[in-house]
């Protein structure tokens, strides 16, 4: 006999199959016979977008007749990754599509991994906005993210013959999205270059004009954002670069078609490319244009939207909070005040006054080549109406500092928007919004009082802090649904919208029964893991290894090289001491360097190099197993998660900002050995100094460091062991045919070092050596894990975006 929830579940079966069919008899015009695997995704994936197409136009009306107050999240980058699986978990049709699938012939694990990356970010500060986005849609709040449709995201990783990174373009459209869907009656026109002139209206009023511009057209495309099991869809809008039609009519005109054409191609390269950071921070003119030409259209729609209700802009910071994803987009500052005063008619007052209270600012990053500033010469030219009104929120900026400091030229020029001919982003974001965060707790108090120190003794009310989070619905439901299940069926499965409720898990830590299913989980992980790591590398991994990950991008301040340094003395060891009673280990790697970071570049290559001779080496590889991982990227990292045991997050304390990837191995049961920096100092509180393996200097401990004057030779000098791994280096064995190749790295440490790899090295291979003793007592490992997921509910991007909208938002 059918149950009810088995006739309902075997009729959206029948559903989903037939318009899985459907779409591809009618909107791919193919039979069945001749459908491609691609056929079957793309049909799939319309499938399930129609399932969401109802509930997204119902969310926008109940929007719009609520008359809400809506949150903007303006973002450079989306670091969004696949999205069929997300709908389907968020639909709740996982299990039905995989049997109407099945029915059909296809495999949906198969399908789903044919679905490119959505890339449109670089790391961790675009995949927090893509699980912001998650967390509003979940939590039903208006909210919107804007940002530039790219038509290449972050380049493919590929790895040569010599370990070296090499750039492969990311071509994410060429086969189709079938997840956006275009809007061209949502266009608007955004101006560039041009000159600013003054007039008088009859009542002796000045206006001015932005006239002689060259024009683009930003045309929308958007995302459906659904929220998990709720009837919430919202919305990713973002803009792609159009040539305008006089462009092409005026080369018509002239006779000149070909250069009409390449003037239009030129046009749209505005959307064309995802910046990779780079060494040169910002000065790039494409860049700048990318910027504005997101945030123009952006606002002229937020703007569009909220006239349709009123007239005034009396309510607007009521109704619109617009949230500033680092500085990338400061350029609204100035441009929403441009947009009220010389389109709207309004004053200076009124519109500094209502641009600070719609703006918030959140700061990612304390690096200081990392701050954006413009050169005066450039912005100017490219926007000479928003230079001018930076100009004059900066007179008057400092002539509030001089009432509050009289005489203090030196903070004066310090805490300058624009000084000499550089526009320093960061100060105007701080100036012209009403409150600015940092990421984790710690991150905020350097911010407080060290880079923002002079605004944060001006307005100590500006400033708060909100940690970042992760959706519990793509890291652990999607990515790990073993773990899920098991989770699910011992608390209920209250903690996909409550993750606070995993605390419940606490007491099974000490039940041996739960551990053992666990760990049999654990172990089905962990062989997935060891497959992928063959595949991708022809590394063979031992399915039973502990494995040992750091992914992240590749940069200095994170140390991946005092990890590849650490492979490096366990190698010695392993080669020359018989019997060495430590477990097996798979250390693998996975990060993109920026393609013009020689240094993180060159440490990929290192780390090839000792992988290459580790895993040749029959002593050393019966334990140990290096691997770098290709082409790091969201849907692989989702496969990492769930199969590993220790997390690496070693940065020098004071500099990661946050970290993310530290939560969601935590959240997947993994165990950390780590500096007190960014989030880890909230992990470590939360799950408690016995579940975690802390190590190192501490941020006040590194800055007087180098206030003492830090000698890095002196460590080396001091450091048996660091001194034989750094000579190995330094002897030429891992690039025969290049002995020297290495001696960059090695001699960057001894001669600056300054991320303290140096000072940081013994402390991290004691902690390393605890590691191995805990690895020995499985239980008591497995126990900690279990502690770890329970006590990891904190960092739910849930919580943040809640945090966010009541402190900052006001919603
Ligand atoms: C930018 C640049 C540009 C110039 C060259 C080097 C460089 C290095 C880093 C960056 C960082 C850009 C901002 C960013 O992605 N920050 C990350 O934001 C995450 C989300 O808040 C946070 O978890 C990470 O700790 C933080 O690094």
């Amino acid at each position: 006999m059918q149950t009810l929830e088995s006739g309902r579940r075997s009729t959206r079966v029948e559903a989903l199959k037939r318009d899985i069919e459907s779409h591809v008899r009618y909107t791919l015009a193919r039979d069945n016979a001749s459908a491609t695997e691609r056929d079957v995704y793309m049909a799939t994936a319309w499938t399930l977008r129609d399932r969401l197409a109802d509930r997204w136009a119902a969310t926008n009306a109940r929007y719009e007749h609520r008359d809400v107050k809506r949150v903007y999240y303006l973002s450079l980058e989306f670091l969004i990754g696949r999205a069929l699986g997300n709908a389907l978990i968020n639909l709740g049709l996982d299990g039905a599509t995989a049997e109407a699938l099945e029915e059909l012939g296809y495999n949906l694990e198969e399908l789903m991994d044919r679905e490119p990356d959505a890339g449109l970010g670089n790391g961790g500060l675009g995949r927090l906005a893509a699980c912001y986005l998650d967390s509003m849609a979940t939590l039903e709040l208006p909210g919107m993210g804007y940002g530039i449709r790219y038509e290449h995201g972050i380049f493919r990783q590929a790895l040569d013959d010599q370990g070296r990174q090499v750039e492969k373009p990311d071509n994410w459209l060429m086969d189709g999205n079938p997840w956006e869907i275009a809007r061209p009656d949502r266009t608007y026109k955004v101006k560039f270059w041009g000159r600013v002139q003054a007039h008088h209206d009859e009542e002796g009023r000045v206006h001015f004009d932005w006239v002689d511009t060259s024009d683009v057209l930003a045309m929308a495309y958007d995302t459906p954002v659904p929220g998990y099991c709720n009837n919430t869809v919202n919305t990713l809008r973002l803009w792609a670069a159009k040539a305008t039609e006089e462009f092409d009519l005026e080369g018509f005109i002239r006779g000149n078609y070909i250069a009409a054409v390449e003037a239009k191609t030129q046009t749209e390269t505005i959307s064309k490319v995802l910046y990779p950071p780079d060494d040169t921070g910002a000065g790039k003119e494409l860049r700048l244009k990318q910027q504005y030409f997101f945030v123009s259209a952006t606002l002229q729609d937020i703007i569009a939207r909220y006239l349709t209700e009123r007239k005034t802009f009396d309510d607007f910071p009521d109704k619109v909070q617009i949230q500033l994803n680092d500085t990338h987009p400061a350029v609204a500052i100035p441009e929403l005040m441009r947009l009220l005063m010389d389109d709207h008619g309004l004053e200076w007052d009124e519109s500094f006054d209502l641009a600070r209270r719609t703006f918030a600012y959140t700061n990612h990053t304390v690096l200081p080549e990392a701050l954006e500033q413009w050169g005066t010469d450039l912005f100017g030219r490219l926007l000479p109406r928003q230079m001018e009104i930076v100009r004059e929120i900066d007179k008057r900026f400092r002539a509030r500092v001089l009432e509050k400091f009289p005489g203090d030229a030196a903070r004066e020029e310090r805490m300058a928007i624009v000084s000499g001919n550089r526009l320093r982003m960061a100060n105007l974001a701080i100036v012209g919004s009403h409150t600015t965060n940092g990421v984790a707790a710690l991150h905020t108090e350097i911010l407080k009082d060290s880079i923002f120190k002079d605004f944060h003794e001006l307005w100590p009310d500006r400033f708060t802090s909100v940690t970042n989070g992760i959706t519990q619905r793509r890291w652990m439901l999607k990515a790990n649904p073993r773990l899920s299940s098991l989770i699910t069926e011992a608390i209920g499965d209250e903690w996909v919208t409550q993750l606070e409720r995993l605390r419940e898990l606490e007491p099974l830590a000490d039940d041996a029964a739960f551990r053992e299913r666990w760990m049999q989980i654990k172990a089905g992980n962990r062989a997935r893991l060891a497959g992928i790591v063959t595949d991708l590398t022809g590394t063979p991994v031992d399915p039973a290894s502990m494995m040992d990950v750091q992914i992240k991008r590749m940069h200095e301040y994170k140390r991946q090289l005092m990890n590849v340094l650490r492979c490096v003395d366990s190698f010695l060891m392993l080669r020359d001491t018989p019997d060495l009673d430590v477990p097996a280990r798979a250390v693998l790697f996975g990060g993109k360097a920026a393609p013009t970071y020689w240094t993180a570049k060159l440490i990929i290559q290192l780390t090839n190099a000792v992988g290459r001779l580790v895993n040749a080496e029959p002593k050393a590889s019966r334990l140990l197993r290096v691997a770098f991982l290709p082409d790091y990227r969201v849907s692989l990292a989702e496969k990492i998660f769930p199969g590993s045991d220790l997390s690496e997050q070693i940065s020098t304390a004071g500099y990661e900002a946050s970290g993310t990837g530290n939560m969601k191995f935590a959240l997947n049961g993994a165990l950390t050995i780590g500096t007190l920096d960014g989030a880890n100092v909230e992990i470590a509180e939360n799950v408690g100094d016995e579940n975690i393996f802390i190590f190192g200097l501490k941020a006040d401990e590194v800055e007087a460091r180098k206030a003492a004057g830090y000698n890095p030779r002196a460590e080396y000098e001091a450091s048996p062991r660091l001194r034989r791994v750094l000579d190995f280096i330094l002897s030429g064995v891992l690039s025969p045919e290049n002995p020297g190749l290495y001696r960059p790295l090695v001699e960057g440490l001894l001669f600056s070092d300054p991320y303290m790899v140096l000072a940081d090295f013994d402390a991290y291979v004691e902690a390393q050596e605890q590691v191995d003793f805990a690895w020995g007592d499985q239980q008591d490992w497995t126990r900690k894990a279990i502690l770890n997921v329970a006590r990891s509910g904190f960092f739910s991007s849930d919580r943040s975006v809640k945090e966010y909208a009541t402190r900052i938002w006001h919603l």
